[in-house]
């Protein structure tokens, strides 16, 4: 049984998907499901830099309405800022990445639902868009390296994602899988990394409202350095478990090892939400850096969302001690 957590508050009416809306999104996931997808032919690409946008056969998605129910308590980072200082180990194990990410081919794209589903599917990238429902919401975003900035997301909520699986009674997790492609990403040229990169999450936590699939940022499609055309978006886990560029959304009732689990299992953990008591044996995590302010600021438990799924996590804590 999957148990959805209803949000501690309400949204207010405006903002809800209509019934209409939804039974809209129903209607194309069943077209998804009776496999009208995979619409081949390639998009030409045009390259680089502010060509992206225009490249981008989802443009015309951007920008989508913001929901206003998600506050920040800081101001947005600049998009120079979020898009050209990255992590993506696929492009380089350094923060200057933003060019070579260029190389990142995102048409086409297709999306692999397997495990333990009603019906495995594979979604062309541009179907899944136009099925599920996109909305812009502005989050904090904490990497364990102890810098913070805050984004206005494009995506749509990870609950629409499970909508359109079905996983079986039994599946416990959603495991999510980054494209493999030496010849696109230098990075994985790196063989003792083990690639691919793969995430975690349990479905519970997927099903909460604050999880959403990023498809954008600043109004657009979502820059390729930042993890173009899908990566995960849970504001109060640390970055490294925002997995960019997913090609895979596996359902199961194991967790596999994570990608950083597998590099450094001692500093990497499944649960990795973010805590200001417990240090990264490598960075203090009391404070952070809000990258392009010269602020730090203390951490907050959960980055701030303690509201919405300290709930996700009472049971778990008893029963675990090193929990992280
Ligand atoms: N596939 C993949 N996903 C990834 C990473 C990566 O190296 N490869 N780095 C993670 C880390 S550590 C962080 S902090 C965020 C950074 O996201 P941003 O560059 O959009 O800020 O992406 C996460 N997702
Ligand atoms: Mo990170």
């Amino acid at each position: 049984m999957l148990t959805r957590s209803k949000p501690t508050w309400e949204m207010p009416e405006s903002e809800a998907t209509s019934e209409a809306d939804f039974l809209n999104r129903r209607e194309l996931c069943k077209t998804i499901a009776a496999g009208s997808i995979l619409a081949a032919g390639s998009v030409p690409l045009l390259g680089v830099g502010s060509a992206q946008a225009a490249a981008d056969p989802s443009a015309s998605l951007y920008p989508a309405k913001r929901n206003e129910a998600y506050k920040l308590d800081r101001e947005i980072t600049s998009e120079k800022i979020a898009t050209t200082y990255n992590n993506f180990y696929e492009f380089g194990s350094h923060k200057n990445i933003w060019k070579a990410a260029q190389k990142l081919e995102t048409r086409p794209w297709t999306v692999t639902i397997d495990g333990m589903v009603e019906k495995e599917q594979k979604v062309d990238i541009d179907t899944l868009l136009k099925a599920m429902p996109l909305e812009e919401r502005l989050y904090r975003h904490r990497c364990v390296e102890a810098w913070a900035i805050a984004v206005p997301w494009t995506g749509f909520p990870m609950e629409a994602l499970l909508d359109l699986a079905r996983p079986a009674a039994g599946a416990k997790y959603v495991v999510m899988e980054t494209f493999n492609d030496k010849k696109m990403a230098p990075g994985q040229r790196q063989f003792w990394y083990p690639w691919p990169y793969v995430e975690t999450i349990t479905i519970e936590e997927a099903a909460n409202e604050l999880s959403i699939i990023g498809t954008g940022a600043y109004g657009k499609p979502m820059p390729k350095q930042n993890g173009a055309p899908l990566r995960l978006v849970v504001p109060w886990k640390y970055g490294f478990k925002q997995i960019k560029s997913i090609v895979r959304f596996t359902f199961t009732d194991k967790a596999p090892k994570s990608f950083w689990q597998k590099v450094q299992s001692k500093e990497y953990g499944f649960w990795a939400n973010v805590n200001p008591e417990v240090d990264h044996p490598r960075w203090s995590q009391a404070t952070e850096k809000l990258l392009g302010t010269g602020k730090r600021v203390p951490t907050q438990l959960y980055n701030g969302y303690a509201e919405q799924v300290a709930g996700l996590y009472t049971e778990i804590q008893k029963k675990e001690k090193t929990f992280f």
